[in-house]
């Protein structure tokens, strides 16, 4: 069993001044990267040399938090790797060889696997938790760490929106404003801009979905063959679950991707609009996450197989809630 920190044990690591390597999830969203960058400042306050990898190419609109990643590292060279909003060795995809290697796990996912010593708080955002270690601390950053810090907690709770927000999260969102930060510009860029392979994606989305249970579950699926046919790269479909959350009635929406480097490989994605606990369907797929946002990662030897090994089980989920 890992070791639990207490936030006096955290930040007395996060003070040993020491070459680090931070972890993002793949399929980066704004909390990971948000999380990551913010971090990034705190290790460099304290004089520590810091790069942040990530196995997949973070969307470009992402690059006020990033500042335009290059994702070339030379892992064998850090002396402590720190794993950042990532639930499970497989969360870090092509990057999950280094799991082993992991020193520190700072997240929010109650489904965490805690596969290396770990500061946890069930928060909203893994960057609430970044922020209470920043309080904690009590220094002085630069305006890009609130800035990081706001992306990850809008982010995650869809511009603090979410039944995952707390009172804490409207205080520290208020405390990260208080810095100075264009927030509202923030949001519009996290959720009101897109770039043209992602409107590319969401139209074919709309016309490859899939409604189930009477219209309560969607499901798209998108092979290496409909990618490649419509010019859709992976950075293009981070977030066509959401689109096709967003479809009235829908309470349950799941997208399916195939692997472009393993085809064998498909990630699975669901979000629920209800008290569908989505995280136990996706544990059963060998994944997990929260009980309205989860994933997995499935193998199997073509599409078609794929498909039947995650669909029936969201459809024995949402038939199990209707009847309830
Ligand atoms: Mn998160």
């Amino acid at each position: 069993m890992n070791k639990q920190l207490t936030l006096d044990q955290l930040s007395d690591i996060i003070k040993e001044e020491k070459s680090t390597l931070i972890l993002c999830h793949k399929n980066p969203d704004p909390d990971t990267l948000g999380s990551a960058f913010s971090l990034k400042h705190i290790l460099e306050y304290y004089n520590s040399k810091v790069s942040v990898a990530c196995c997949d190419m973070p969307s470009q609109k992402f690059n006020f938090i990033t500042g335009g990643i290059s994702l070339e590292y030379d892992y064998g060279s850090y002396e402590r790797i720190i794993a950042v909003d990532v639930a499970s060795p497989t969360q870090l995809g092509d990057l999950s060889f280094l799991a082993e290697s992991v020193d520190l796990i700072i997240d929010h996912h109650a489904m965490n696997t805690r596969f290396a010593p770990y500061y946890e708080d069930l928060g909203a955002s893994c960057a609430e938790i970044i922020f209470s270690i920043y309080k904690f601390l009590g220094i002085k950053l630069p305006k890009h760490f609130f800035e990081c810090v706001y992306a990850g907690m809008s982010g995650d709770t869809g511009g603090f929106r979410y039944s995952n927000v707390t009172t804490r999260s409207m205080e520290y969102g208020a405390q990260v404003i208080a810095s100075g930060i264009d927030h509202a510009e923030i949001n519009r860029i996290i959720f009101e801009s897109k770039t043209m392979g992602e409107i590319k994606a969401q139209q074919l989305t709309f016309e490859k979905m899939e409604l189930l249970c009477n219209g309560s579950l969607a499901v798209i699926m998108l092979t290496n063959e409909i990618k490649e046919q419509n010019g859709i790269f992976d950075e293009d479909i981070s977030d066509i679950v959401n689109s096709i959350r967003s479809i009235e009635g829908v309470l349950v929406a799941v997208s399916i991707k195939q692997g472009t480097k393993d085809p064998q490989r498909y990630s699975v994605s669901s979000r629920a609009n209800c008290d569908i606990d989505v995280s136990r369907v996706c544990a059963l797929l060998g994944g997990g996450g929260h009980a309205r946002a989860s994933g997995a990662m499935v193998t199997a030897p073509d599409p078609k197989s794929a498909y039947e090994q995650c669909v029936p089980l969201f459809e024995k989920a949402v038939k199990e809630f209707k009847a309830r």
